[in-house]
């Protein structure tokens, strides 16, 4: 069986926007509202009340850390004023997750901003980065004895949400599409090729986008740093991306700008997330499409298991050694028993990195909870259903399973 180092985390994760509900200070509920083909989050699950329940659903079933986030636009819903309110909100939620024996992990930053910060040009307005280290400094107030702290969630995505945004402003895109969904619609960067393929609906993540989100992502380290002694890092998503015949000049350029980019702002971090859920193929034109097939996840992406561990591969060579934790893997079904085998096909080939000497902390498996998936429920990636009248939680027998190979420390069988 793998040896894991002492501590490992065995856990779940989550995001303020996509649980909590009623997220009204945000950009994303102004948006809601807004952008055709986009549903909105509205009550979401109400895990804003309801965390204590859902954690303890996650303890009990054997898990040992949680990860969740903060949400800046609660916190600071107007510009300069901090709610002691929410701060002690947030507080309370890593006390309840201590008490119950989960080791928080927390997330600064998932996606969602102030609207007023929004309003003032967002991560490329002229005072950014004194507005989120503003932020920092009162969020570090209730971090002190937490041990991971990640500063922004998935920037390679939101560096693509941001110019999918600019894409829709300008009518080059006719509503919403999920960067995180791939449907009917995956991107594809080469304009002569599209005529034989899918037309491109999001264009590859704008790179001085990326550059600011990397000064953000310093400013916030450095901050945490000061006033904590958590493990700060960021987490980023992995695609996998492989090359086909032909495509591998291609896929060093694609991935520089969609994954490497923000790997590299990584070397100095205490550890680095690693998110994986799919992989994709790369040929000379770029990104290539998956065809429409039965195995396909409900976001649209193909079932690869084993992409979790060539991102982790990929993730500590481009770091230099950063250590790893998987802050995300999962896979959006409606069929549970194909979550458990993807999970156990993703953990075989995580254990095989870590058997080659790669320094992985944790796996955090997403999600905690069925949730809002960026404009859409359907997709379902959650341990946990959720009744959405009633709120009521049901563990899914993918959380008894996990908590087992928690317990454990492996694989049945192993
Ligand atoms: O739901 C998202 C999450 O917010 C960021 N990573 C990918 C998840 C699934 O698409």
């Amino acid at each position: 069986m793998t040896r894991l180092r002492p501590g490992f985390l065995w856990g779940a994760a989550t995001a303020p926007h996509q649980i909590e509900g009623n997220n009204v200070s945000s950009d994303w509920w102004a948006r809601e509202g807004l952008m055709p083909g986009m549903e909105r989050s509205g009550d979401a699950v109400d895990s804003y009340h309801r965390y204590p329940e859902d954690m303890r659903l996650l303890a009990e079933a054997g898990l040992n850390s949680y990860r969740f986030g903060i949400e800046w636009a609660r916190i600071e819903p107007v510009p300069g004023h901090v709610s002691r309110a929410e701060l002690a909100h947030y507080r309370r939620m890593i006390d309840t997750a201590l008490q119950l024996g989960l080791t928080p992990v927390v997330t600064l930053n998932h996606f969602t901003l102030p609207r007023w910060f929004a309003e003032e040009g967002g991560w490329l307005g002229e005072q950014a980065l004194d507005r989120f280290a503003s932020y920092v400094e009162a969020a570090a107030t209730i971090l002190g004895d937490v041990p991971w702290v990640a500063t922004l969630n998935e920037p390679n995505m939101l560096a693509m949400m941001i110019t999918a945004m600019r894409a829709f402003r300008a009518g080059q895109m006719a509503g919403w599409q999920s960067p995180t969904v791939e449907g009917e619609a995956a991107p594809r960067e080469d304009a002569a090729a599209e005529e034989t393929r899918r037309p491109p609906v999001l264009p590859p993540p704008d790179p001085e986008i990326g550059r600011r989100l990397a000064e953000a992502h310093a400013v916030a380290r450095e901050i945490v740093r000061q006033h904590t002694d958590a493990g700060v890092g960021w987490t980023v998503a992995n695609g996998a991306y492989h090359a086909l015949p032909g495509g591998e000049q291609k896929l060093e350029e694609l991935r520089y700008v969609r994954e490497d980019l923000y790997l590299e702002a990584a070397r100095g971090d205490d550890f680095i997330g690693v998110q994986s859920y799919s992989s994709q193929g790369v040929d000379a034109d770029g990104l290539v499409p998956h065809p429409p097939h039965p195995d396909n996840t409900l976001v649209g992406t193909a079932y690869r298991p084993d992409a979790l561990e060539t991102a982790v591969r990929h993730t500590w060579e481009v770091t230099g050694g950063v250590p790893v934790i998987v802050t995300e893997n999962g896979i959006a079904t409606a069929d549970d028993e194909r979550r458990i085998a993807y999970t156990g096909e993703a953990l075989r080939g995580l254990f095989t990195a870590i058997d080659d000497g790669i320094d992985v902390r944790g796996y955090l498996h997403w999600s905690a909870l069925d949730n809002y998936e960026w404009g859409h429920w359907e997709p379902t990636f959650g341990l946990i259903a959720v009744d959405r009248e009633t709120f009521e939680r049901k563990p899914k027998p993918s959380l008894g399973w996990l908590g087992d190979v928690a317990r454990r420390g492996g694989l049945p069988g192993a």
